[in-house]
């Protein structure tokens, strides 16, 4: 009888890091359960985490390198693979420049796997300015409005997070945590803990243009016109002047900039932009009334507040409510998390870097090192100077993922030089030239190093590999070192002497800044560490460094990675805890209320509002049961009645002559889908939407069952040229586009 057993680990497969619990017989997972004893999550799972199973057991998973050739795809060594990367990487930087190679790291990249620390070596390793990530895609707003208001390098991982268990009042606006399970806000059973606040007779109002699966668990929704968010959340603001409720609280004393916030909303009245949002004005006073007479209250904004026309001055409406009505750094108001592996423990905190540079086309500003993927079509595309002729893929789909996939499509084919870490032939990495698979979740150890640090708890938790991986497989981390060390002209050395070189360098920074003791040198982190190689190591340093670590014995009861592996359920590290002062690094040392990029921005806000349409304007939606486009190959995600749906209103599916069941042609600037037609009152009049990540059944793809679960690509029909300006964040949300029967 083969043995069974039980394996815990994270589900890695959202910003919610749920525990699970594996139950494997010999090489099979046979069960994937909630682990009862995680102390966040406590059993709690959802429909994706059986992903863990699905994939370890997709006979479509790649597991060796392979090549595209004239006859097809072929295996190849991963010595031959790199040797052709290094060769290949290298002509094109000689004879074009650094530019000339971009970098796009996609959402599992950054959410699933350890090897997103190495993302910034392969960056300078290749000294371009062209690197994307999923923050390029869906964070751009948030984080440009954080590191503007608050300060820090970093400032994706310090955004302020709703207190959402002791919360007394929870505006929710452009996000769907039943459906996504949270993000930029780290919290197992989203729908439990919203659920939470009303037993506790708290209250969570929705907003959004979809009466979405969290609107209906809340107390209160209301329909928003798509991208008006920023007017309405102004609005609010303005209440909160005109009916003298500003209260500072934490912030007190640590602002600059609200007589200009206060100068700006007074164009901003309920009564100015009720029309525009569709919402009432005397609703949008009594929430903002609300708001500050609750005991506690936050204000929480995702996706529906970023990738849309104003993304940048919705997020900061967001922080501006949850700051003016004193319930920054407040319990169940809106906190920074304390992760026990905290990103400033890397070394010195250098200012936001914001517009250093911009991207050579279309000028859109840098932010943090990276550029917005809005992008990325352009500059391949476009000849000239700093041309991208290759490009590296870390787990991305750009072709199902990114704005104008049609564009993005031509761009992609026209490469010199295409090479994917992926485990999968599917529609974007059949045209690169080098597929590298790396292990998938069971055969991986991981730690929610970025997750941590935007939790509505602080807790502590390391997830060790289920399976050991195949003797010769190569972890992304790995992967990315063998790619980097060459373009650092550490020619044929082995993996693990250029990590040690990487290594030291990443010790001198964290000891720079002497947070532990005086005494701490490189040298002694280098040497306490020496066992230990990659990401482990890493994060073992950062957790020794951090607020409950044990300082490299200096607080021999603190926390090591040995201490953290020991506790398999996971460390509680307590509730969220104030801590304004020690995030707070502006130049000025106080909250930026009105940053000069928001207050630019108005007026573009103010034409919009003028000159208001009435177009038809199509929004995304996300499904339950995967995530983004590659869960469609697990059957178990796709069974079921059809999920790739254009939802509708009644009213406009009666006035566009369409019928629940029948087809709609769905046209916008950019492109063209034929997309079955859902019925529902759940849709804004006037708004309609898809979910995306589908379009599969193309020709040159290995996804036996995503190709029968087709649906239709989205992301022909969003627009390149469609920007929130400030931040030049792609258009996900809020296309116009026409409709008619197909
Ligand atoms: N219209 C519209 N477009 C959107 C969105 C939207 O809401 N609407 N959402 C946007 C958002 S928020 C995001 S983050 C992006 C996400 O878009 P992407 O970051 O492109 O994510 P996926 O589409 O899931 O593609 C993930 C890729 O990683 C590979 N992969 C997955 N797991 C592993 C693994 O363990 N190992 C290896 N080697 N490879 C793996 C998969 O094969 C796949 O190619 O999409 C964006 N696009
Ligand atoms: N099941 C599942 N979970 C996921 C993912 C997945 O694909 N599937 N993807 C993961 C990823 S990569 C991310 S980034 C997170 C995203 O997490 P969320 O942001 O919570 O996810 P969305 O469902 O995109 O929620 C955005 C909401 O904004 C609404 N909306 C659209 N336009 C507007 C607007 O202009 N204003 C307002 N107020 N609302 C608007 C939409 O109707 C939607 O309800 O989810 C993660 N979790
Ligand atoms: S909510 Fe997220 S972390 Fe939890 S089981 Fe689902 S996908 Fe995994
Ligand atoms: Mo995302």
């Amino acid at each position: 009888m083969p043995a069974l057993r039980t394996a815990y680990r994270g589900c890695p497969f959202c910003e919610a890091t749920c525990g699970l619990a594996l139950e494997i017989e010999d090489k099979t997972i046979v069960a994937v359960r909630g682990d009862r004893d995680d102390v966040f999550s406590r059993g709690f799972i959802c429909p994706k985490a059986h992903a863990v199973k699905e994939m370890y057991h997709d006979p479509d998973r790649l597991t060796e390198p392979m090549r595209r050739t004239a006859n097809g795809w072929q295996a190849i060594s991963w010595d031959a693979a790199f040797a052709e990367i290094a060769e290949r990487l290298g002509a094109i930087r000689s004879a074009h420049g650094n530019d000339a190679v971009g970098v796009s790291a996609g959402n599992p990249f950054v959410v699933h796997d350890p090897a997103f620390l190495y993302l910034p070596v392969l960056a300078q390793a290749l000294a371009t300015r062209n690197v994307f990530n999923p923050a390029s895609v869906d964070t751009l707003p948030k984080d440009i409005q954080t590191g503007l208001m608050f300060g820090g390098w970093l400032p994706v991982l310090s955004v302020a997070i709703a207190d959402i268990d002791r919360t007394d009042y929870l505006l929710v606006i452009g996000a769907n945590p039943v459906i996504s399970h949270g993000s930029l806000m780290t919290m197992p059973n989203a729908p439990g803990r919203i659920r939470n606040v009303i037993k506790r007779g708290g209250k969570v109002v929705v907003i959004d243009p979809r009466r979405t699966e969290t609107a209906k668990l809340a107390s209160e929704h209301h329909f928003i016109r798509p991208a008006a968010d920023a007017a309405f959340l102004l609005a609010m603001v303005q209440t909160l002047f005109e009916e003298n409720l500003i209260v500072l609280g934490a912030a007190a004393g640590l602002t600059n900039g609200l007589d200009t916030v206060a100068e700006i909303t007074r164009d901003f009245s309920p009564e100015m932009v009720a029309d525009y949002c569709g919402i009432p004005a005397p609703t949008i006073r009594r929430l903002a009334r609300e708001m500050a007479a609750a005991k506690s209250a936050a204000c929480y904004g995702r996706l529906g507040t970023c990738v849309q026309e104003f993304g940048t001055l919705a997020s900061w409406g967001v922080d501006l409510l949850n700051i003016l009505t004193g319930n920054l750094d407040k319990p169940g108001g809106a906190m920074f998390a304390t992760p026990a592996a905290p990103y400033r423990a890397l070394g010195p905190n250098p200012p936001f870097s914001f517009g250093r540079w911009t991207s050579r086309v279309s000028t859109q500003p840098e932010a943090s090192g990276m550029l917005p993927v809005s992008t990325m079509a352009e500059e391949i595309l476009t000849p000239g100077d700093g041309q991208i002729r290759a490009m590296i893929l870390l787990m991305t789909n750009v072709l199902r993922s990114g704005v104008n996939s049609n564009r993005l499509e031509q761009a992609m084919a026209q490469l010199d030089f295409l090479v994917a870490v992926d485990c999968y032939i599917n529609e974007t990495t059949r045209h690169a030239h080098l597929i590298l698979p790396t292990p998938p979740a069971a055969e991986q150890a991981h730690y929610d190093f970025g997750p941590y640090h935007l939790s509505v708890r602080n807790v502590t938790r390391w997830s060790p590999a289920p399976f050991a991986p195949a003797a010769d497989a190569l972890s992304a981390w790995q992967v990315v070192m063998q790619i980097a060390a060459p373009q650092m002209g550490m020619h044929g050395m082995s993996i693990e002497a250029a990590d040690n070189v990487v290594f030291s360098q990443v010790a001198a920074s964290a000891a720079s800044i002497n947070n532990v003791a005086p005494d701490l040198s490189a040298e002694e982190i280098v040497t306490k560490l020496a066992t230990s190689v990659g990401p482990e190591r890493i994060f073992d340093m950062l957790i020794r460094l951090g607020p409950y670590g044990d300082g490299f014995g200096r607080r021999p009861t603190g926390l090591t990675l040995d201490k953290v592996k020991a506790a398999e359920h996971g460390i509680d590290l307590g509730p969220l805890q104030p801590r304004l002062r020690e995030v707070l690094s502006t130049a000025s040392g106080k909250i930026e209320l009105a940053p000069a990029t928001m207050v630019r921005d108005i007026t573009r806000l103010k034409q919009r509002m003028a000159i208001n349409t009435n177009d038809l304007l199509l929004i995304g939606r996300r499904i339950l049961r995967a995530s983004n486009s590659f869960m469609h190959n697990f059957p178990l995600a796709v069974k079921g009645p059809e999920q790739c749906t254009l939802q509708i209103s009644p009213a406009d599916a009666a006035r566009l002559g369409l019928v629940d069941g029948g087809a709609a042609r769905v046209t916008s600037r950019v492109g063209e889908v034929v997309a079955p037609v859902e019925v529902t009152p759940d849709l804004m009049p006037g708004v309609v939407s898809l979910p995306h990540g589908f379009g599969h059944a193309i020709e040159g793809t290995r996804l036996r069952v995503a190709n029968v679960h087709a649906g239709v690509n989205t992301n022909t029909l969003t627009d390149d040229k469609a920007y929130d300006e400030a931040s030049g964040t792609a258009v996900l949300f809020g296309t116009p586009v026409s409709i008619g029967p197909a």
